[in-house]
């Protein structure tokens, strides 16, 4: 397939202007501003079928339209840089490597939907991506990209970078809002969702590095040409981040939809040292895992759904025939412990909770009893405020359920079975 999103990010110096702009960069902003109404570029991002890539998998023409049609001023245009869940590193390669593409991105939504200003929430643990980033703010200003009546039409839009300070949480858009106006990162009540009532309670549109990437393509090439890549429900190029037990990890630009299986098979080289596959986590750390027999699935938001998981940050996580299940589930449900921000109890006990009955199973110290407990605190979790509580579970329940065996041989045995001594 042609390199879409990552057609940039193997040139020399693919981060500066001079660069982007000549391999046709900003001129499908240049487009919509000079010969597209606001409209019109909504039509066309309707037309593509583009859906965020953040994890929700929310159609992007749709938001926008929310956006354009709340007449609040001023409205304000975020781009979801909190890149922070384990395993996923896709957005970072459009930062680092094309940030231009992610400006020109969100100065077509600006000019879509009426938005003044706009920020780049970038996660803290990217200090690199912020430097390029700002560098390449300072460069579209330069150009007259940025600012006020860019390129002599009445159409202004300044951009910010706002880092920061090492909560995941912070990727959840209200709790990003939040944290934006200086307060702690803690989620919103939705509805109001952040399109009428955002950042200082204004007309607010959060969209992910990567969804915002796409838009230029739509725009120069037309929305019927994108809607025909991948998936007819869920179509486009889409960024794979694959890590874990396989030959060649790494982001793998694909059409949406493409089977499991040859991106870990043909694409990531399959599994090292030609062991056995034994699970993958397919949608990033808080997706339901499934097994080797269940890899046949087309990679998309509805496949996906359907097969008892999702597709979320898209980040496929490889666990072969030596790696502990008990303990690879543990390691992920720490970091939902420690990452959940507190404010409710289903999350915050309930992560808790199931941190210290994964650890006693895995150190030979659980009982049978507890693989029920697990699935307990699961279903009353389904209850949490936020996506993080709601989906943090899905590691501990989808394996006790899927790979039941091998955490009833931790209690048969007392001790893991994977250790050495
Ligand atoms: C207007 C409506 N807008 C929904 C918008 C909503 C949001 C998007 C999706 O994320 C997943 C989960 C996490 N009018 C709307 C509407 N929207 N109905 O559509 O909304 P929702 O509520 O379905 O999902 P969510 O809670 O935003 C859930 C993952 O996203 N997540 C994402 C993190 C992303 C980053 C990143 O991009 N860097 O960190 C965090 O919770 O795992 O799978 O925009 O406003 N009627
Ligand atoms: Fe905070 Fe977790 Fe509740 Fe979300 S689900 S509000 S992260 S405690």
């Amino acid at each position: 397939m042609e390199k879409l999103l990552l057609r940039n990010v193997d040139k020399e110096n693919s981060h500066t202007i001079d660069v982007y702009l000549s391999g046709g960069g900003y001129r499908a902003f240049k487009k919509a501003l000079k010969e597209m109404t606001p409209d019109d570029v909504v039509e066309e991002v309707k037309i593509s079928g583009l859906r965020g890539r953040g994890g929700a998998g929310f159609p992007t023409g749709m938001k926008w339209e929310f956006a354009a049609a709340d007449v609040k001023e001023p409205k304000f245009f975020v781009c979801n840089a909190d890149e922070g869940e384990p395993c996923t590193f896709k957005d970072r390669v459009i930062i680092e490597k094309d940030p231009h593409a992610l400006i020109e991105g969100m100065l077509i939504g600006a000019y879509a939907t009426g938005c003044r200003y706009g920020y780049i929430y970038i996660r803290g643990e990217y200090p690199i991506g912020r430097k390029i980033l700002e560098r390449a703010i300072a460069e579209a200003y330069e150009r007259g990209f940025l600012g006020e009546n860019i390129l002599g039409t009445d159409f202004s839009f300044d951009l910010y970078v706002h880092s920061g300070a090492g909560a995941y949480i912070c990727g959840e858009e209200t709790a990003l809002i939040e944290s934006l106006e200086g307060k702690r990162g803690e989620p919103r009540i939705k509805p109001p969702f952040p399109v009428n009532a955002g950042y200082l309670w204004k007309p607010t549109v959060v969209n992910n590095v990567e969804t915002l990437a796409n838009v230029p393509l739509i725009i120069e090439r037309g929305g019927k040409w994108y809607s025909q890549i991948g998936s007819p429900d869920c179509p486009g190029p889409k960024l794979f981040p694959v890590s874990g037990k396989v030959k060649r990890p790494g982001v793998y630009e694909l059409p949406m939809g493409t089977p499991l299986e040859e991106i870990i098979f043909e694409h990531a080289g399959g599994i090292v040292k030609d062991r056995k596959l034994k699970a993958v986590f397919p949608g990033g750390a808080s997706s339901s895992v499934l097994t080797s027999e269940e890899i046949n699935v087309p990679m998309d938001f509805p496949s996906l759904a359907k097969a008892g998981t999702m597709l979320g940050s898209g980040a496929i996580m490889v666990l072969d025939e030596t790696d502990c299940i008990v303990k690879a589930t543990l390691r992920l449900t720490e970091f939902f412990r420690h990452e959940s921000c507190g404010k409710c109890t289903p999350c915050r006990e309930g992560t808790d909770w199931l941190v210290r009955i994964l650890r006693r199973i895995e150190e030979g110290k659980g009982s049978e009893d507890d693989l029920d407990v697990i699935l307990s605190i699961s279903e009353t979790m389904e209850n949490s405020f936020c996506g993080l509580g709601m989906a943090a579970h899905n590691p501990a329940a989808s394996t006790v359920r899927k790979f039941k065996d091998e955490y009833l041989l931790h209690v048969k045995l007392g001790r893991c079975p994977f250790r050495s001594v």
